[in-house]
């Protein structure tokens, strides 16, 4: 039996399985069909971008480490390597880009005078590609951001300069929801903070409140455009005080109208992020995700298919939150292969949500409404083992992306003809 046959027979086996527990995962999978992810460009060259030539990530307390060979150089090779990353990933998806990853032909822009011309050749790329786009400011890695402060700083003309950056950015990331026909969620995160404890934390966060108005007082279609702001606990250099903590962006959000981006490597470790969704989708229209993995801290690893992530993928689906959510990953490894980082983290996550429609919700919000708890552990118990990997299998066939660990052979093929040959000059990568 060949293997198309084998995935075909076990998906019907499971099916049959599933269908016992009142599950119908042919539905399941034509739900997971309409979720896209939108994996984090950043992923691809450890948050550098192409500003300049020699563009690295430079503060923002965030960290990319790792030294594996392979990095995109130029924003061709990034955009084959998340072509690649997408052949393998089923289904269909969006791109999340940052600012500084504009092609400017060489020729330096600052921030605040960006325009959609840099981003052009992103959206034809995103349009023949059939993807989405979302966008990011990007507050960090300039030297206007050096001192740690950016929309809060007390100089006005950092101040300033980071107000217009955040201004042109929306005006971009609009431009791109229209070009698509999808809005392009466009996400605010700074990094200003202090690393030892201020005397005045009430300055700052009242200059950022209105630096932000002052981004968001251009109106634009929701239909193009949708704003995100993004909390943080602490980061490297502000780890006792973060001018845009959740309580913060949680009432801007709230009282502007706008998204929040709940990132899940962003909260106290006993913190779930699953549990946050029901609550501030109580007062919020909708929210982003920035999918993450923090290992002891904010530390951005791959995702994984943990109980974390489970329980966050079980929220959306059990509370019919998914058209409210958009799932963005964001991460950024540069340890191991930065394509396989993609992949891997992709697909966790869109196995998290299928496993999440594969559970027999009817009967389980039944024995908890009727108060049998003991029921209701047992079976989510006993689903755990359910022949989950079958559907998941079949998915992947039917959409045309390789079975099981079968795509790391395909990464492997392009390490060694396309990421092998890539020579760097400043010797930050070891020649192979
Ligand atoms: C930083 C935030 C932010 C960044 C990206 C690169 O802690 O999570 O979302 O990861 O903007
Ligand atoms: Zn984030």
């Amino acid at each position: 039996m060949d293997s198309t046959c084998q995935t075909e027979k076990a998906y019907k086996l499971a099916q049959e399985h599933y269908a016992v527990w009142g599950v119908d995962t042919e539905a399941a999978l034509k739900n997971i069909y309409q979720i896209p992810i939108s994996l984090p460009c950043w992923q691809g060259d450890d948050v550098g971008g192409f500003e300049t030539p020699d563009a690295k990530l430079n503060g923002g307390g965030i960290q990319a480490t790792g030294n594996y060979p392979g990095k995109a150089r130029t924003i061709a090779e990034l955009r084959a390597d998340l072509d690649k990353a997408l052949s393998l990933i089923p289904g269909q998806h969006r791109v999340n880009l940052h600012a500084c990853y504009l092609e400017n032909d060489n020729k330096f822009v600052d921030r605040n005078e960006i325009t959609v011309e840099y981003f052009q050749s992103w959206i034809d790329w995103a349009k023949s590609g059939g993807l989405g786009l979302d966008f990011n400011p990007t507050f960090f890695s300039h030297p206007k951001a050096d001192e740690g402060f950016t929309l809060s700083s007390l100089d006005d003309n950092i101040r300033q300069f980071w107000i217009e950056h955040g201004i042109a950015c929306r005006r971009i990331a609009a431009e791109m929801g229209k070009q698509l026909g999808s809005p392009c969620v466009c996400n605010v995160w700074i990094p200003d903070g202090y690393k030892d404890t201020p005397i005045d934390r009430r300055g700052p966060r009242q200059r950022l409140s209105q630096s932000l108005d002052t981004i968001f007082a251009e109106k634009f279609s929701r239909e193009h455009l949708l704003d995100s702001v993004e909390s943080k606990l602490f980061g490297i250099g502000s780890e006792s005080y973060v001018v845009g903590s959740h309580d913060f962006y949680l009432g801007y959000a709230i009282s502007r109208r706008i998204l929040l981006c709940l990132d899940t490597g962003h909260y106290h470790p006993t913190e779930q992020v699953a549990d946050k969704i029901s609550s501030v989708l109580t007062y919020l229209d909708e929210i982003l995700l920035h999918v993450s993995r923090a290992v002891r801290w904010d530390s951005d690893h791959v995702v994984t298919l943990s109980d974390e992530l489970l329980s966050l993928a079980e929220e959306l689906v059990r509370g019919n939150f998914l058209e409210r959510t958009h799932i963005g990953l964001d991460y950024f490894d540069g340890s191991i292969n930065r394509i396989a980082a993609w992949v891997i983290g992709a697909r966790n996550m869109i196995k998290a949500l299928l496993l999440a429609f594969l559970q027999p919700l009817e009967q389980l919000r039944t024995l908890e409404s009727e108060g049998d708890f003991t029921a209701r552990l047992a079976l989510l118990e006993e689903y755990r083992t359910l022949p989950a990997g079958a559907v998941w299998d079949y998915y992947c066939l039917k959409h045309n992306v390789p079975i099981g660990s079968a795509w790391l052979d395909e990464v492997r093929a392009y390490e060694k003809s396309v990421l092998a040959r890539r020579i760097y000059s400043d010797d930050s990568q070891i020649e192979i």
